[in-house]
């Protein structure tokens, strides 16, 4: 029955029509029971209005802004999707773009969409009229759900098949939804109805679209929260990742709303403003990227962050100096797991009891996880490959012919370097092309990272592969170093030794570059190919 196509509640076909060929899909599984799903299912009622009948008057969203408990939040969703389908004419199965910071308008947005049928597609706010077009041709989308405050830039975009754009901030849905009804009956989709287009944050070539179910949205939780984060329904999460970003929108809004928890929405969360509202709001599941985790241990000791009970870095490999940093600061172990855009959400993460400092961490239950070569086979513990995993979500890409590179025998393939050690536990090496290769040794940027991360002096950095023409490729470092600290020959020397008595001196950074800061991705990861090209110099 599962992974069969149920009659789509569609009556825009669109998305079914543009699935990858059923040959090119990932096998779907659905080991626990708590993953077979009904073949009717909208995940806004599942997730949103399951908390009317005993959690209504508990907060759902808290902002800067507002606070709304799961009675307000259900109204003003309602309201929203009565205005798309009554004026605003959207059809079940069209596409709408959301653009929006974290707040409860975006949030409230996003479940309208899935409440009436349609398909949402978040748009980071930073992204650009040219990334913003894109998405819109190729996604054929039709309405878009606007914060007034990032308007301009998608009234500059290409957008051949845009209808309608609604905007909040500056009053126009606020007055339509003052005059529309306060009740909607969900549209009867199906389980595997696609409800979301995520688009990749890839660093490189076209945006990729991923394609999601209803039953996707639930199984996140159902698998990785249930299984190893355990939120309780008293919980109060809280982060930074934008929710354009499935970090984001499991770890702030899906797994919170699953168990009836509360989230705080911060449109602004860098590191000082996460640490101030986690304590002024009591929060007490965090997530966020490594990069933050690591300034926030810095900064840590001048908050009161007693609340938090659960903190989860991903994004990128979490270094163990990161690690080591935080829990000497917060008594807390960071929780890493590896997700990523075309799973939803995290697959290798280990519940709090069973974590390993270093290591990714264990299958999430519901997934399978292997090392595999060139060829797909697995290879034998303890060696470097391939990282290979399915479960009851995996990639369907919108009309993209790198589905067949991304699912080959029916796994997915992240494109990540991992280990896998005796006792299960999965080692990070690298992004696949990442790998440097320097006179025939195999180094992974990552690792010498985690060592260079280890001395004082060191803010950030990024290690790549640049060429040379002895040894193909030798290992530069770029470093940002803390503030006070001379960027001179010395310190790179310094730097160097600390490397080689570290981790095996092959591995140590021959250049060492001194940079003000580092070039990231909306989403908080480091731009590697930027590197390569050469930064400042
Ligand atoms: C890398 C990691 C090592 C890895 C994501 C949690 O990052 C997410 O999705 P993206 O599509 O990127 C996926 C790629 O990012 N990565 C992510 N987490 C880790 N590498 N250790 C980690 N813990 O290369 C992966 O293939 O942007 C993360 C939840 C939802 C997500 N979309």
């Amino acid at each position: 029955m599962h992974g069969m196509t149920n009659e789509s509640g569609h009556r825009d076909s669109f998305c079914r029509d543009n699935l990858p060929p059923r040959e090119q899909w990932p096998e779907l599984r659905f080991t626990l029971p708590a993953l077979r799903y009904p073949a009717r299912l909208n995940c806004a009622t599942a997730l949103l209005d399951a908390n009317l009948a005993t959690r209504a008057d508990h907060p759902a969203l808290i902002t800067p802004a507002e606070t709304l408990t799961y009675r307000q939040l259900a109204e003003r969703v309602n309201r929203i999707a009565n205005v798309l389908v009554g004026q605003l004419g959207l059809v079940p199965g069209n596409r709408v773009l959301l653009r929006s910071a974290n707040n409860a308008w975006m949030v409230a947005a996003y479940f309208a969409v899935l409440k009436a049928g349609g398909v949402v597609v978040a748009s980071m706010p930073l992204l650009r009229a040219r990334e913003l077009g894109a998405m819109l041709v190729k996604a054929r989308i039709s309405h878009a759900l606007c914060d007034a405050r990032l308007a301009a830039e998608l009234h500059q975009a290409e957008a051949p098949y845009l209808r309608n754009t609604t905007c909040w901030g500056d009053g126009t849905l606020e007055a339509l939804c003052a005059t529309a009804s306060p009740d909607f009956t969900a549209c009867d989709t199906a389980a595997d109805d696609v409800c979301l287009i995520g688009f990749t944050s890839g660093t490189t070539g076209e945006p990729k679209g991923t394609l999601h179910f209803h039953r996707d949205m639930l199984a996140i939780c159902d698998a990785y929260a249930a299984e190893v984060l355990k939120p309780q329904p008293t919980d109060i999460f809280i982060g930074s990742p934008p929710l354009a970003f499935t970090f984001g929108l499991g770890g702030l809004v899906l797994f919170p709303f699953r168990v009836g928890a509360s989230a705080v929405l911060l449109e602004k969360a860098g590191a000082e403003e996460l640490l101030v509202a986690i304590a002024r709001h009591r929060a007490t599941v965090c997530f966020t990227a490594p990069t933050a985790w690591r300034a926030m241990a810095a900064a840590a000791p001048a908050h009161d962050l007693a609340s938090l009970r659960r903190c989860v870095s991903a994004g990128e490999a979490l270094p163990k100096p990161v690690f080591e940093a935080w829990e000497r600061a917060t008594g807390l172990r960071l929780m890493d797991g590896i997700g990523a855009t075309e799973m939803l959400h995290i697959f290798i993460g280990a519940p709090y009891e069973a974590l390993r400092p270093g290591s990714t961490g264990l299958p999430v239950p519901g997934y399978e996880a292997r090392v595999v070569d060139e060829s797909g086979a697995e290879v034998p513990l303890g060696t470097v490959g391939r990282l290979a995993v399915r479960g009851p979500t995996g990639c369907r890409y919108l009309a993209d012919p790198r589905q067949a590179a991304y699912v080959q025998h029916g796994w997915n393939l992240t494109g990540d370097s991992y280990i896998q050690d005796a006792d299960g536990y999965f080692w990070y090496q690298a992004r696949s092309d990442d790998m440097i290769v320097s006179a025939g040794y195999n180094i992974a940027g990552p690792e010498v990272e985690s060592a260079l991360l280890a001395h004082p002096a060191v803010r950030e950095c990024g290690v790549v592969g640049v060429a040379d023409e002895e040894r193909g490729q030798i290992v530069k470092a770029y470093v940002v170093l803390e503030p006070g600290e001379t960027a001179d020959a010395a310190m790179a020397a310094a730097l160097q030794a600390h490397v080689k008595a570290t981790i095996a001196p092959y591995k140590y950074p021959r250049a060492v570059e001194f940079v003000a800061a580092l070039p990231r991705t909306e989403t908080g990861k480091l731009q590697r190919f930027a590197l390569r090209r050469g930064l400042g110099a």
